[in-house]
């Protein structure tokens, strides 16, 4: 495959006649369906028995109601025309383009405009928001070991790990959204100049092209990108609420084995006070890199001892797992794989051979439901020796030197490219089923490096081998919003970098730009220097230890974030342009749910400009409002950090020092200037599926600034899980008087520090 040339839209045929769902092509027929659906949702999809037959979509996506009223209109020759409610064109294909077909290729191609903006894309690393000219494949790949080396450490590579072919278009602040459902190898293209050398312009189009399988188009009009996000996430399906532990702070090395090194990591945290609930194992705590084993020497008392020893400073184990069995008579799940026919086969009926830790690998087929529940029954086993979560790893699937289009799927009659981009998919269903089947009423959490459209519903993702050095660490921001705005919320970059040496300098940068991310992970390779917290200066130490407990103080506002993921789709981390549609969307800031902006200095030399969206944020620095554009010097400990101006922050309450995390014990930090606000706050248990059952509680908090006087009212609304056991208010703003449920209460001021000095916050 030819990662950076697509298919060519002159080289497809394109309907010469559509009418009453069949579309005629020269000879060919195909049948067309198109769906509207309520919220301004469209589905075009074509069947053609000569060509695609079969669905291999293995998550179905989640419809809203058909509609009878409908903006998109289709031609005669299959012309696609979407229109807003006033009867201007959003979107339309060019005449004599639109759908095409070539052979089993299947395109839509839209009209570009040189006005329009692009974004989304799911997993990619170019490093910014915007998108146009750019021509990007799906397909997912082991980014390290398939591309070659030259592409490390500097560039983006393309294609990625995780797989979404969604593309955001924007028109003045009127979002759209293309999605292709169809799981083979498909692409994308925003206005590229076909001709690569900068003179072509009348060929530019927008382009969502397939290699294969049934063309299937969704089209999502938002009209605001906050709009259309919910819109598409509820599509693809939310995050169900994870359990508590997962946003926390975790630890992780390709070194780390057992037992020891365990112990070391629990000392070290409770010594320094450093918050942190994950700590994470990768491949060399197995038995010869056998898949569901651990070797005897890492764990001479077994693994249920070690995490007994663990329970009384509450940290979770979480272990790798590859797919990739190891290719050895004897070994159980060999045996059984080879006895059931679980593994992927070639063309020839045998077992597809790669080459991973193991050596000779077999893998198992997760297109298959039985496989599916046979691995489970695997992490099922896991969960029950006390592994507290899974990081499924390798599963692109990586396949070393071997070249994988000879691995099949579904008992060898699926080629490789109708389900390459699923396996992850696959593998994340059935380990999440596997953990919910040993505790049926807790909440799962597995971590994935791959995925594809619909992983949201079953995992978090890391987004791979990133380098310790700039690029990385400021392409992280732009990576994850990517993901964000594409349906997969949950996620986050190996903080510090994972391939080279990392320095003090960039590790603490690191920290402070992602410390708020929706997932926390120190994570590095083995042969490069250690990045734990205390292998730094002291001071390095201190200011990785005051970002972490800064994250812990913020959980129970990072925790509302995903319960409203879970309700509406709001991703957690967003562009400013989610609340503020005005201006083009910044690389290098990013808003954490409705009331964090963060805009932190990853250049390396302290400094930077910013305009701040809207009219004034709370300057978590210094302390004082802020507005319009800054001229930024960022000292070695603190971080651009604000807080929006009418927002109510839950916050556990003082330093956190550990990992304790009780969310009715809560302080409720108050940014008004003016005027008035409200929020609902809600808690539960934080790991079970209780509150699907009604056991949570919710606090209503009201704040209103009047003639100096501040009133506060607390309501609880629901208390399924019972009351806080403890509230206490922090006012930053204005007042002389402070009002409580109608109960004076005198205020005295109180030093709270949130990134840079002490700042004194009215308490009461
Ligand atoms: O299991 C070793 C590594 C792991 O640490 C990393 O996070 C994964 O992305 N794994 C890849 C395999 C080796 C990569 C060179």
């Amino acid at each position: 495959m030819l990662f950076h040339k697509t298919p060519y839209a002159a080289n497809f045929r394109y309907p010469d006649r559509y009418k009453e769902g069949k579309i005629s092509i020269g000879n060919a027929q195909l049948s067309a369906s198109v769906t509207a659906y309520e919220g301004d949702i469209y589905h075009l999809k074509v069947t053609a028995d000569h060509l695609w037959t079969e669905d291999h979509n293995l998550v179905p996506l989640i419809a809203p109601k058909v509609s009878d009223s409908s903006n998109l209109s289709i031609g005669p020759k299959f012309e696609i025309s979407l229109k807003d409610g006033a009867g201007s064109v959003l979107l339309e294909t060019i005449p004599g383009f639109g759908f095409g077909i070539c052979g089993r290729q299947s395109i839509f191609t839209f009209a570009y405009d040189k006005k329009m903006k692009f974004y989304g894309m799911g997993e990619k690393t170019f490093g910014r928001m915007e998108l146009s000219h750019i021509r990007s494949r799906f397909w997912n790949v082991d980014a390290l070991g398939d591309h070659p080396g030259q592409v490390w450490g500097e560039h983006s590579a393309d294609p990625y790990y995780v797989s979404v072919p969604y593309l955001i278009v924007r028109q003045g602040n009127t979002y759209l959204g293309l999605l292709l459902h169809n799981p083979y190898e498909t692409w994308v293209d925003t206005g590229t100049d076909p001709s690569f050398f900068g003179t072509e312009d009348q060929n530019r189009k927008i382009v969502l092209g397939s290699e294969d399988g049934m063309p299937s188009l969704w089209i999502l009009v938002g009209p605001s990108l906050a709009e259309l996000t919910r819109k598409l996430q509820k599509l693809v399906g939310v995050t169900p609420r994870p359990p508590l532990w997962s946003l926390g702070y975790h630890q992780c090395r390709w070194e780390y084995k057992g037992d020891k090194h365990l112990m070391e990591l629990d000392g070290y945290m409770t010594k320094h006070q450093i918050p942190n609930d994950g700590l994470w194992l990768d491949i060399d705590y197995m038995e010869g890199y056998r898949v569901f084993t651990y070797s005897k020497e890492a764990f001479p008392q077994g693994v249920a001892a070690t995490i007994k020893k663990l329970a009384p400073n509450d940290r979770k184990v979480v272990p790798i797992i590859d797919p990739g069995v190891k290719l050895e008579p004897g070994f159980q799940m060999y045996d059984e794989g080879v006895k059931k026919g679980y593994f992927c086969l070639t063309p020839e009926g045998q077992p597809f051979v790669g080459f991973v830790w193991p050596g000779e690998t077999v893998f198992p087929d997760f297109s298959k439901s039985n496989v599916r529940e046979w691995w489970a029954g695997y992490c099922k086993t896991f969960r029950e020796e006390g592994f507290a979560g899974a990081w499924v790893d390798m599963n692109d699937p990586s396949t070393g030197a071997v070249d994988p289009y000879s691995m099949l799927f579904n008992d060898g009659k699926w080629s490789h490219g109708s389900f390459r981009n699923q396996y992850a998919l696959g593998m994340q269903v059935a380990t999440r089923d596997g953990f919910l089947k040993a505790k049926p009423n807790e909440r799962p959490f597995v971590l994935s490096r791959s995925g594809y459209t619909g992983t949201s519903r079953y995992a978090a993702i890391w987004t791979g081998d990133n380098v310790s050095n700039r690029f990385y660490l400021k392409g992280s921001i732009p990576t994850t919003l990517g993901l964000s705005l594409s349906g997969i919320p949950f996620n986050g970059p190996d903080v510090g970098g994972f391939m080279n040496d990392t320095t003090e300098e960039l590790m603490v940068d690191w920290v402070k730009s992602g410390f708020l991310f929706p997932f926390f992970r120190n994570h590095s390779g083995g042969s490069h220097r250690r990045q734990e917290p205390w292998t730094f200066s002291k001071r390095g130490l201190h200011i990785i230890t005051h970002y972490t407990q800064l994250r812990y103080k913020l959980l129970p506002y990072l925790y509302q974030l995903f319960v409203a993921q879970e309700r509406d789709g709001d991703p957690m981390l967003r562009p400013a342009q989610y609340h503020f549609p005005n201006g083009d969307m910044a690389d290098d800031m990013f808003m954490v749910g409705p009331s964090i902006l963060q805009a932190p200095c990853n250049d390396g030399n302290g400094q930077r400009t910013l305009k701040l969206p809207g009219k004034q944020w709370f300057d978590a620095r210094w302390g004082k409002w802020a507005t319009g554009k800054l001229s930024i010097q960022c000292g070695p400990m603190d971080t651009p950090l604000y807080f929006a101006d009418k927002s109510i922050i839950p916050a556990l309450p003082g330093v956190r020092t550990d990992n304790a995390k009780d969310l009715t014990d809560v302080e409720f930090h108050i940014f008004l200037s003016a005027g008035s606000t409200e929020t609902d706050y809600i808690f539960d248990d934080g790991e079970s599926l209780d509150y699907q059952k009604g056991k949570e509680s919710v606090i209503n908090i009201r704040a209103s600034l009047k003639g100096g006087t501040l009133a506060i009212d607390t309501r609880q609304t629901k208390s399924g899980f019972g009351e806080l056991t403890g509230m206490k208010f922090f006012f930053y703003g204005e007042a002389k008087v402070i009002k409580l449920n109608d109960e004076m209460v005198k205020a005295k001021r109180e030093k709270v520090t949130w990134t840079g000095m002490p700042i004194s916050a009215l308490t009461f």
